[in-house]
């Protein structure tokens, strides 16, 4: 009988066999129910980071965890090579869903991310008449769309890009939330598209100034550009709206969508776009493996419904205001500002004696919740969308306790 793993065990398997392009927390999961997870040694915790936006349903929704195992039981990868019971449905489904002609299925945030580039720049060709391979991408400092090599080079983290060389050109940079660097760098009419994240997560939870994403919109569209939004974290009601260009009523002309697709049981992506977009790409020119397989297939269908039969958008509209609004009224120093949307929030800790965010969150798992920095000096709080008004509460206790307790 192989002695039970405990966490040091699990830890010490990861350093030893595992890559180490992670810095973890020392904290082992082995279990997750709705907004909790628990350890292996049986410690209870909230989930505030739901794997980065993947389990907004909350972890091992019933519902979608079934959706999995029955399709899982019947029939689990065809390849694109023949047809399959489940997407042609699935398509017709999430079409309808998000208001668009088309999907073209994948599975992880990045690939989702790397064919709307090819998408663009397809059309930019196609439909444009931009030169061949002469075709821009616009983005924005401080991004974050993936780890592919295509991906990192139009980022301006030196973390993700550096040393990965040499990189995919193509691509123009201007700061986020800043209309007029965006108006100048759309005056090249080699400009195929603007890939921008409604909210900046990964830069730290970068919320833009109201009419960012609309003034935008506009600009693109009297410059015949595409308006490509990567809702990949800020999508599936994460920010108190089904997709966080709604809080704007922008339509964006390619939607990239990933994580909490699948409710985080499987990787589940997706690229929606109307024909004269989506039909630029031909039989053969793009696909993979596990794109649109029959379990994806069944397990989105089932993440979407939950999100709407539960109301997650309305709650992490409601939950959001009340997270915001108490954190604000922590009397301490170490909480610099609060900024967020709907339930995708984000703490910046001023370092006190010494300790820092990194410490925060260490002392926020010994009272039982799980965040992470990023960027150093801010923390991301992103619960399930499934927490309850009660666990909220609760969850802002453990919080608050964790920061005073430096003061
Ligand atoms: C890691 C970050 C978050 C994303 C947006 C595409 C992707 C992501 C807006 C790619 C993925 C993940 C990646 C994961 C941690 C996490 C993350 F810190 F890395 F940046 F959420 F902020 N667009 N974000 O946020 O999707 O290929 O991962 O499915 O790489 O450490 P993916």
């Amino acid at each position: 009988m192989s002695e039970k793993l405990t966490s040091q065990m699990a830890i010490d398997l990861e350093d030893k066999y595992g890559a180490h392009n992670y810095h973890p927390l020392p904290v082992v999961l082995a279990k997750g129910e709705g907004p909790f997870v628990w350890d292996v040694e049986g410690k209870k915790y909230f989930d505030f980071l739901s794997a980065y936006s993947a389990v907004n349903q909350g972890h091992c929704h019933p519902k979608i965890v079934e959706a999995l195992v029955e399709q899982a039981r019947t029939l689990t990868l065809t390849s694109r090579a023949f047809y399959n019971d489940c997407l042609g449905p699935y398509e017709k489904y999430i079409t309808s869903y998000f208001g668009y002609d088309k999907v073209l299925p994948m599975n992880s945030g990045a690939e989702a991310d790397e064919t709307a580039i090819k998408l663009c720049r397809k059309w930019a060709y196609d439909k444009k008449g931009v030169p061949a391979n002469e075709a821009k991408i616009i983005v924005c400092e401080g991004n974050f769309h993936g780890r592919t090599t295509t991906i990192i080079s139009m980022s301006t983290d030196p973390d993700a890009r550096g040393g990965f060389g040499p990189y995919t050109p193509g691509f123009v940079i201007v700061p986020y939330n800043d209309i007029p660097a965006l108006e100048k760098a759309l005056e090249d009419p080699n400009v195929g598209g603007f890939l921008v994240e409604p909210i900046q997560g990964e830069a730290g939870v970068y919320v833009p100034e109201d009419g960012y994403l609309k003034k935008s919109y506009d600009l693109c569209k009297a410059k015949n550009v595409l308006f490509i939004a990567d809702e990949v974290q800020t999508g599936i009601a994460r920010t108190g709206k089904l997709l966080a260009c709604d809080h704007e009523n922008v339509r964006p002309d390619i939607l990239i969508l990933g994580k909490a697709l699948s409710g985080g049981v499987l990787p589940v992506s997706a690229v929606l776009a109307d024909d004269h977009i989506m039909l630029v790409i031909k039989p053969g020119q793009h696909g993979s493996t596990f794109g649109g397989n029959p379990m994806a297939a069944k397990v989105a269908v089932a993440a979407l419904e939950v999100v709407k039969d539960e109301k997650l958008a309305e709650r992490a509209e409601k939950l959001g205001e009340i997270f915001r609004q108490e954190l604000r009224n922590v009397k301490s120093e170490m909480i610099e500002l609060v900024r967020g949307k709907g339930l995708l929030n984000a703490i910046v800790i001023r370092p006190k004696n010494g300790k820092e965010a990194w410490d925060v969150c260490v002392k926020m798992a010994e009272n039982g919740l799980l965040a992470k920095p990023t960027h150093q000096h801010i923390i991301r709080f992103a619960p399930p969308l499934v927490i309850s008004e009660e666990q909220l509460m609760e969850a802002l206790e453990i919080i608050k306790k964790s920061i005073l307790v430096f003061e």
